[in-house]
Formats: structure tokens, sequence, C-alpha cells
């Protein structure tokens, strides 16, 4: 029996990192077996249990858990920075404001960072501070970024709090080449494959790597499609915009569509919400509004 504490940096099938905090040093991690029939453990999970002769970690207990994301399977995330770019690929506002509903939903903080600055022109430069001032809007702090010039790295790190942050976001937008950037690890950077326009050789699951004063960051592999509808109930949907929280609509539990004295929709009509959030929202939930109104 014992009660040292670990993190489970990666869980790759059978294999089980765990970093174990009074030792500063990753073990594997062995469960025991009424820990195995219970739960599967998964990175991000604290863990208690000891250190047996053979230098393994024993786990005997996963702590309960304060959230769980999917994508990637990670538990207890405090942060997330979700990572696109302008181009290459191009952005997608819809995809963006999917991963937003989500993490939201899970309690995550969020840093939306716009990557690959360096491929931009003038012009697209100011293309992309529009995209900046909406989620600003929303509420969430923007960086852009460079991994190739190192422009906005400084920021980001100043942004990365809390004990455990994930990189999220679609495939080779430069998730792997900013956390080698910023953690000094060498990490697989995939190129964009021609045949499937997927990143290659980018790892399955998530392996949280150890940063700054005990913060673990975590790479993850890319994605192409996700519908928030598909995790979050769309009567709740509304709940994880949260700019529509600043209007007043008559009905306390308006869906924002076609309901009267809507202080959402006039919003949007007024210029005050954007239409890209306003307009994936109601792609979201499957809605359509009345032009006409
Ligand atoms: N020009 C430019 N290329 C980048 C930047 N960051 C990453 N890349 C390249 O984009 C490709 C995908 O990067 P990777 O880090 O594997 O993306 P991931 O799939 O999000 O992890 C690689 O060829 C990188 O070298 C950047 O800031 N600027
Ligand atoms: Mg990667
Ligand atoms: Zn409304």
């Amino acid at each position: 029996m014992g009660n040292e504490r670990g993190l489970v940096v990666e869980r790759e099938a059978q294999l089980i990192g765990v970093y174990v905090f009074s030792r500063d040093e990753v073990l594997r991690g062995i469960p025991l077996g009424r820990v195995r029939k219970n739960e599967k453990v998964c990175a991000g999970d604290y863990v208690y249990g000891y250190v047996s002769e053979d230098k393994n970690f024993v786990i005997e207990k996963i702590a309960p858990r304060k959230n769980f994301l999917i994508r990637p399977k990670i538990a207890n995330v405090d942060r997330a920075i979700i990572v696109f770019t302008f181009k290459e690929p191009e952005f997608q506002s819809y995809l963006l404001d999917n991963l937003l509903v989500i993490y939201e939903k899970e309690g995550v903080g969020i840093v939306v960072v716009f990557n690959k600055l360096d491929l931009l022109t003038q012009e697209e430069r100011e293309e992309l501070s529009y995209w900046k001032k909406v989620y600003e809007g929303a509420g969430y702090p923007v960086v852009f970024t460079s991994a190739i010039t190192g422009e906005g790295i400084e920021s980001l790190v100043e942004l990365l709090e809390g004990e455990i942050c994930i990189f999220a976001g679609p495939s080779g937008v430069g998730k792997s080449a900013l956390l080698s950037k910023i953690t000094g690890v060498e990490l697989k950077c995939g190129e964009l494959s021609k045949k499937t326009k997927r990143g290659r050789h980018t790892s399955r699951g998530v392996k949280l790597i150890p940063f700054g004063k005990g913060s673990f960051v975590g790479d993850s592999p890319g994605f192409s499609k996700v519908e928030a509808s598909s995790i979050v109930d769309k009567r709740e949907i509304k709940d994880y915009f949260p700019e529509f929280h600043r209007y007043f609509c008559r009905f306390p539990d308006c869906t924002h569509t076609n309901e009267p004295d809507c202080g959402v929709k006039e919003a949007f009509k007024k210029g005050e919400i954007p239409p890209s959030r306003y307009k994936n929202y109601l792609k979201m939930i499957g809605a359509f509004i009345k032009e006409s109104e």
C-alpha cells in the first residue's frame, strides 16, 4: 500500500507512463486488477499508489476526474490551446466554433492561436485581424504565432497556466512544431500527406511533457471534423457561446432562432455578434431563421 501521487502522462495500449511527483521522473504504471476493472486509466489521470521494487508505479486508485475530453482523450485539462492557421490549411470557423463549444462544456480554459503567420502577406494579416476581433469579442485570448520565426511564442508561453495544458486543432497547423519550440523536446512534425491531406507520423495518443513550474503540456493528433452536437445536447449549445449571454431575450429558454424579442438575433442583425458565430450556431443546432423578419 502507498499514497504516492502520480500523473498519467501517456497511455498507449498497454503502456502507461506515470510521472511520480515525489521523484520527478516517469515510471511505468501498472494498474491493480480492481483499478483495471472499474475504469480505464487515461492520460491526465491523477493516480495514487506506490513504487514497487522493480521501479514500476503500482496504481491503486484513480482520483475523480474534473473533466474529460475525447478529442484528444485526456482527463483533468486546465487549459486548451486551440491552434488554427489562416492558410495551409485554410481556416474553418465552423470547426473552431465546434471545438470551443466542446471545451466550454468541459469547463476548460481556452486560448486561440493562429499559427504560420510567416506565410501571410500584409493583406492576409489584416484579414486575419478580423478573426482575432471575432474571438476576442467572444472572450478568448487570441495569439498570432510562427513556429518558424518565433513570433508570438513568448506571449503564448505566458498563457500556459494551470497544471495540464493541451494543444488541439486540425492536422497540419503546427501543434507539434509549436510544442517543440516551447518545450525544447523534439516532437515529430508531420508533413501534410498528399494522399490523405492529413498529417503523417503523428502520434495517436496524447503525451504530456513536463514544462516550466509544475505544468505539463500535451500534443495531440489532429482531426478534420468535429460536431459539437454529437457530444453536447443541442438545447445546451447556446450556453457555450459566451457572447450570447450579454443579451436579453423575452423567453428564458430562447433558442435565438425565430422567437420574438430575441436579443441575440437583434445583436446579430446590428452587427454586434459576428455573422460567422451566429450562423455557425444555427448550423450546429440544425436551425434556420426566417429571413423576412
Ligand atoms: N511556415 C510555417 N510552417 C510551419 C509552422 N509551424 C509548423 N509548420 C509546418 O507545418 C507542417 C505541420 O506541422 P506539425 O507541427 O506537424 O502540425 P500538427 O499536425 O498540427 O502537429 C510541418 O511541415 C511544419 O514544419 C509555422 O509557423 N510556419
Ligand atoms: Mg502533430
Ligand atoms: Zn434569443
